[in-house]
């Protein structure tokens, strides 16, 4: 087993989730291994085919400029590489959970909704402005993912100290979030259009306690949704938009992704110092073979493999050089 397969079983213990156990069975079957061994198998024989040409130039087995051959084989690794690691958010959203963070104005009824998803008890609800201080977190399974809900402190201007904390910590968390729900009272508000304003992409808009004011919103807003914690109106309503928003985050079928930060900090400088050896053509050839042996050696941390003598081996096995 290699390190990705060791973290994949541990994540498969792990799992909660059946999109978890999906991933982590993956991964602990060797999936991100091959993929990450598959493109250190490509690099070994780039960096071979420099070597070659550096080491034993005067042999006469080895044309001139052999490894100008492999740049163009490097550039299409590199867009590889590069396009497997934009979709790192991805492998872990369904590794540590999708985020979802409640924001709104006190008494907008943040923790009503977070108790209604969790149906039970889980954050005290009050009619006192500023009831939530710290963050109350519930993790959910929904449809087969992790989800986490955040509740967090009504925002608003305050003297209050642990107020202001509870606060920045909301703006942390809605920051943080792959969904906003932006909550606002229906009773409270004077349209639905005038409530929408500062709504972002990531975000939802909530009008709450839909039993006691139904404000009519044109069909234009779509990322409108009224609802309500007493009665459940809307609930489900928001259950499928929440699947849906998941639903664009969500591995194609059989695709390796990165799950941890680890894998995405050397996967960052594998493909920078790759990059830097592809783009580098006026560099000396030696410059050039080290930028790759460094992507190499942070491709192999990932793995736990860095097999670095086996240039010799791919010289031998395709040219016939000191024999
Ligand atoms: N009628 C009705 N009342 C609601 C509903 N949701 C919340 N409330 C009431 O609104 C008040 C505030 O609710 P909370 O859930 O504590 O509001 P919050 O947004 O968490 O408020 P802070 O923690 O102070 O930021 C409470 O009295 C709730 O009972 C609803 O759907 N319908
Ligand atoms: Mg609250």
């Amino acid at each position: 087993m290699d390190l990705t397969a060791v973290e994949g079983l541990s994540d498969l213990i792990r799992a909660e989730t059946e999109a978890q156990r999906k991933q982590a069975m993956g991964q602990a079957e060797g999936v991100l291994g091959s993929l990450y061994s598959g493109w250190a198998h490509k690099m070994t024989h780039a960096r071979a085919m420099v070597e070659a040409e550096l080491d034993f130039s005067d042999e006469d087995d080895i044309p001139g400029a052999v490894s100008d051959r492999i740049w163009p084989e490097m550039q299409a690794l590199l867009d590889e590489m590069k396009q497997h690691l934009s979709r790192a958010r991805v492998g872990e959203i369904v590794r540590d959970g999708f985020r979802i963070a409640l924001i709104g104005p006190p008494n907008a009824g943040k923790s009503s909704l977070l108790n209604a998803l969790a149906q039970r008890d889980v954050a005290i609800v009050s009619d006192i402005a500023g009831t939530t201080r710290d963050i109350v977190e519930v993790r959910l399974d929904i449809g087969g993912h992790l989800v986490l809900v955040q509740d967090t402190a009504g925002i608003r201007s305050s003297e209050d100290q642990i107020e202001l904390e509870g606060i920045r910590r909301s703006l942390r968390a809605a920051e943080e979030a792959d969904l906003v729900l932006e909550l606002r009272d229906a009773t409270a508000v004077d349209t639905a259009v005038g409530a929408t304003a500062g709504v972002s992409p990531n975000s939802l808009l909530l009008l709450t306690k839909s039993d006691l004011r139904q404000l009519e919103f044109g069909t234009t807003a779509s990322e409108v949704l009224s609802i309500s914690a007493k009665t459940g109106s809307g609930i489900d309503f928001l259950m499928k938009e929440i699947k849906n928003r998941i639903g664009q985050n969500h591995p194609g079928a059989g695709e390796a992704l990165p799950t941890r930060d680890r894998h995405v900090q050397y996967l960052k400088t594998c493909v920078a110092e790759a990059e830097k050896a592809v783009i580098g053509r006026n560099l000396p050839i030696e410059v050039r073979s080290e930028y790759l042996r460094n992507a190499a050696t942070a491709l192999g941390r990932i793995t736990g493999k860095v097999d670095v003598e086996d240039l010799l081996g791919v010289i031998f096995s395709e040219f016939c050089v000191g024999k």
